[in-house]
């Protein structure tokens, strides 16, 4: 009884030093724009509290989250990184070479992708992370939001041969919540010119 108190004690202390380390590490608030435009201070808080641990690429592995390799980016807008994809989150399946989705659950805690920035030293760096669902498997219903904020209505544009809008996935809805890189083109827009994609032997960056 007294051994199991004494235990105790350290750990008490411990908790919050660790805490607040945690919460120096955790980066980019909402801007007071995107508070004031939306109204989502405590939203944006609260998937900050539940992603966080994300920042390290390891935990996201270890949650289920898998690399989709190429880095994303739109020369002139900006970029996202390189999205890891949860399959069970998103019910992955493939068809005719895209990948789709067979779950219409969205959980803000638990985001169907997280999106990572590559280092100079070969590590990433969590970015934002990422909301989505098929639009077949959605249905005719209006497409889902974020606590208001309505998803993008993402597929290709046959008349664009050359760019593929749906980013290697069939007709979908997806959000960006850029949690962890302040975004000056606004929280929940599809690019970040403050992110950016390694340059590559056949230019700058993959689409
Ligand atoms: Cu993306």
């Amino acid at each position: 009884m007294l051994r199991h108190a004494l235990r105790g004690v350290p750990a008490a202390v411990a908790l919050p030093v660790a805490a607040i380390a945690l919460a120096a590490v955790a980066a980019a608030p909402a801007t007071p724009q995107d508070v004031a435009e939306f109204g989502l201070g405590p939203q944006l808080a609260a998937v900050r509290k539940a992603t966080a641990r994300y920042q390290d690429v390891r935990v996201a592995i270890a949650y289920g989250y898998v690399s989709e390799q190429h880095c994303i980016a739109m020369p002139g807008t900006g970029a996202m990184g390189v999205h890891f994809v949860h399959p069970e989150r998103m019910g992955l399946v493939m068809k005719d070479g895209r990948i789709d989705g067979t779950d219409t659950e969205i959980d803000p805690t638990q985001p169907e992708l997280l999106i990572y920035e590559p280092q100079k030293d070969g590590g990433l760096t969590l970015v934002a992370v990422e909301y989505y669902t098929s639009q077949e498997a959605w249905g005719p219903a209006p497409p889902p939001t974020f606590y208001g904020v309505p998803f993008n209505d993402m597929k290709d544009d046959p008349s664009t041969p050359d760019v593929d809008e749906g980013h290697g996935f069939t007709p979908h809805y997806d959000l960006h919540v850029w949690l962890y890189r302040e975004n000056p083109r606004g929280m929940f827009a599809q690019w970040n010119p403050a992110v950016s994609c390694p340059v590559t032997p056949e230019g700058h960056a993959t689409h």
